[in-house]
C-alpha cells in the first residue's frame, strides 16, 4: 500500500527537501500551499518546480481551520509533517502578534483537523533549539527547561506542548523533532548562513562592496537541512512517539561562518563586514549547543555532513547562482 504524506510549508527549504526524499521512498506526496503560490509557481515554487508534477498540493491558510479541515477530509494521510511557521526569529520581534497566530493558531487547527479526520495518523511537529533560549545546560537536550527570548521561540513552546498534549489526551501519535539551525543552498536569504555565503559569491563577482551583520559572536550547531529532513520521517517511523533533538554537537560563532565561507572565494571576510547595531536583536540567544545522543541511540541518526562541507556548498552554488545573472 502506497503511503500519503502531507506536508505543511512545503514551499520551505525543508519541506522542499522532505517531499524529494518521501518521493523517493515511495510516497504520494501532498502539501499545502497558499492560494497565491498556486497562481505564481516561478516565484513562489521554487525550491519545488522539479518535483511539482509528482507532487499533490492544495491551496489552504495556516489561519483558516475550515480550510485546512478539508485538506485533512480529502487526504486522509498516513504521516503529516507540520514545518509551516513563520521562521525567522528576528520578525517576530517586529510583528509578535502574526507571528504567535500562524505558529500557534496555525499548529492548533492541524491537530484539531487531524484528531477529527484521520485520527492515526502520525504527526511530526517542527519544535525548534529557539526554545531553549537562554540556555539552562550546555549542551541541551530533551529534557532541558525551555527558556524562550522571542515570540518565535515561545510560538514553538506552545507549538511543542499543544502536540504533547494531542499525545497525552487524544492518543495521537504525535513526535517533536527539536531541530537545531539547519542551512543548505535553499535557505531563506533573511537567515545570516544564507546571507553571509550571497554576501560572499557576490563581492566576489564585484556586484557589491560589502556585508553588514548583527551580533558576530552568537554561537550556533549548524547542521545540513538534507540531512536533518531524514531524521523527521525516522522519528515518525518509530513505533511509539517521542521528542527527539536533532544537532550535530558542534558549535561556531557567526564570525567563524563568515571566515570560512570568505575564504571559500579567496577573500578575508574583515575586509568587507561591518557591524550594523540595528541588526542586533532585543534579546539574543547567545548560545546553542544540542546533544543528539538519544536520536542516534534510537533512530540511528547522526549528522555526517561537516562545517566547512555546508560552508562550502553554500557558497559554491551561490557563485553560480549569481555568476548566472539571477537576482537574489
Ligand atoms: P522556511 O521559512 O524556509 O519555510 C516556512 C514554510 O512555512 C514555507 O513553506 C512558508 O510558505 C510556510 N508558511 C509560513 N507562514 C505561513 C502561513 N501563514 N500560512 C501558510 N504557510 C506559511 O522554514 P524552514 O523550512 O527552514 O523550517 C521549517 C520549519 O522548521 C519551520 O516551522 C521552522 O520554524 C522550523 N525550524 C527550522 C529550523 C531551521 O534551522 N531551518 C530549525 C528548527 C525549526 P511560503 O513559501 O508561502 O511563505
Ligand atoms: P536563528 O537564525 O535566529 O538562529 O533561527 P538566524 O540565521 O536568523 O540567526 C542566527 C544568529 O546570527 C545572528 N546574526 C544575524 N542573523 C541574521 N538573520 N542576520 C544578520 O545580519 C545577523 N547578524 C548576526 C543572529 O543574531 C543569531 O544569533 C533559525 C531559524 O531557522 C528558526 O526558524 C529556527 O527555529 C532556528 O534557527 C533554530
Amino acid at each position: 500500500m502506497t503511503k500519503r504524506a502531507l506536508i505543511t510549508g512545503i514551499t520551505g527549504q525543508d519541506g522542499s527537501y522532505l517531499a524529494e526524499f518521501l518521493l523517493e521512498q515511495g510516497y504520494e506526496v501532498h502539501g499545502i500551499v497558499r492560494r497565491i503560490a498556486i497562481e505564481d509557481p516561478a516565484h513562489r515554487l521554487w525550491r519545488i518546480l522539479a518535483i511539482k508534477d509528482r507532487l499533490h498540493l492544495h491551496a489552504a491558510s495556516l489561519e483558516s481551520l475550515p480550510s485546512i479541515y478539508r485538506v485533512f477530509q480529502a487526504v486522509k494521510p498516513d504521516e503529516c509533517y507540520h514545518l509551516a511557521a513563520q521562521s525567522f526569529v528576528s520578525y517576530s520581534f517586529e510583528d509578535e502578534f502574526s507571528t504567535l497566530n500562524a505558529n500557534i493558531n496555525g499548529t492548533h487547527y492541524v491537530l484539531a483537523a487531524l484528531k477529527d479526520c484521520a485520527p492515526a495518523c502520525r504527526f511530526y511537529f517542527a519544535a525548534s533549539s529557539e526554545m531553549f533560549g537562554k540556555v539552562a545546560e550546555v549542551p541541551q537536550r530533551e529534557t532541558t527547561r525551555f527558556h524562550p527570548r522571542s515570540a518565535y521561540g515561545i510560538s514553538k513552546v506552545a507549538g511543542f506542548d499543544l502536540t504533547r498534549n494531542y499525545r497525552e489526551a487524544y492518543g495521537i501519535q504525535a513526535s517533536c523533532g527539536i531541530l537545531y539551525n539547519h542551512e543548505s543552498p535553499r535557505r531563506g536569504f533573511e537567515f545570516v548562513t544564507r546571507k553571509i555565503t550571497s554576501h560572499a559569491a557576490r563581492i566576489k563577482l564585484g556586484l557589491i562592496r560589502e556585508l553588514k551583520l548583527g551580533n558576530l559572536e552568537a554561537r550556533r550547531d549548524w547542521g545540513h537541512a538534507r540531512e536533518y529532513v531524514r531524521a523527521m520521517w525516522m522519528m515518525l517511523q518509530q513505533p511509539l512517539a517521542e521528542d527527539y533533538v536533532i544537532a550535530t554537537g558542534e558549535q561556531h560563532t557567526v564570525r567563524e561562518f563568515a571566515e570560512v565561507a570568505f575564504s571559500c572565494v579567496g577573500l578575508d571576510y574583515r575586509n568587507y563586514v561591518t557591524i550594523d547595531p540595528q541588526l542586533l536583536r532585543p534579546a539574543e540567544v547567545e548560545t546553542l549547543l544540542g546533544d543528539a545522543s538519544k536520536a542516534k541511540r534510537e533512530l540511528g541518526w547522526t549528522s555526517k555532513i561537516s562545517f566547512k562541507e555546508l560552508v562550502a556548498e553554500m557558497v559554491e552554488a551561490d557563485m553560480k547562482h549569481f555568476a548566472a545573472g539571477n537576482e537574489k
